[in-house]
């Protein structure tokens, strides 16, 4: 069995900070793991409205607190968030990400990731990248 906590995990390499400053994210659980996905608690700052495209991976994305929006770009529909409401991109959906307040996510990605990724020019994680130290 594997037990971390938040606390720790926020203090050490697992904290990764979005270099647009729109976000930061303790990734919880990776791929050396072994699980098949990833677990990180991620924080939206308020005010971050940011572009974001998973082409390589799927994400689920739970609102623990806070309060925003999310838009799919295919067809241009907005749908409000607050605690409680989760959001899955099962289509690799292109999407706006609003935080109208500080917003705290659980977000689960399939595959997972290796640790270091940060968004690349279109808003994706590449699936190679370096695993934390
Ligand atoms: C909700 C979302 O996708 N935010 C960007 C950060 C991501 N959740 C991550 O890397 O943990």
């Amino acid at each position: 069995m594997i037990v971390r906590t938040l606390q720790e995990a926020e203090q050490n390499n697992r904290h990764i900070k979005d270099p647009k400053g729109n976000w930061d994210s303790t990734r919880l659980l990776l791929k050396d793991d072994n699980m098949g996905f990833s677990f990180h608690i991620t924080t939206i700052y308020k005010g971050a409205d940011f572009q974001m495209h998973y082409q390589n991976h799927l994400e689920s994305v739970y609102c623990m607190s806070g309060e925003g929006e999310v838009e799919t770009l295919a067809d241009g529909k907005v749908y409000p968030i607050k605690p409680g409401t989760v959001y899955i991109l099962d289509k690799h959906d292109k999407h706006i990400l609003r935080a109208f307040s500080e917003m705290k996510m659980a977000c689960v990605f399939n595959p997972p990731l290796n640790g270091k990724e940060v968004h690349n020019a279109e808003g994706a994680y590449e699936l190679t990248a370096e695993a934390i130290d």
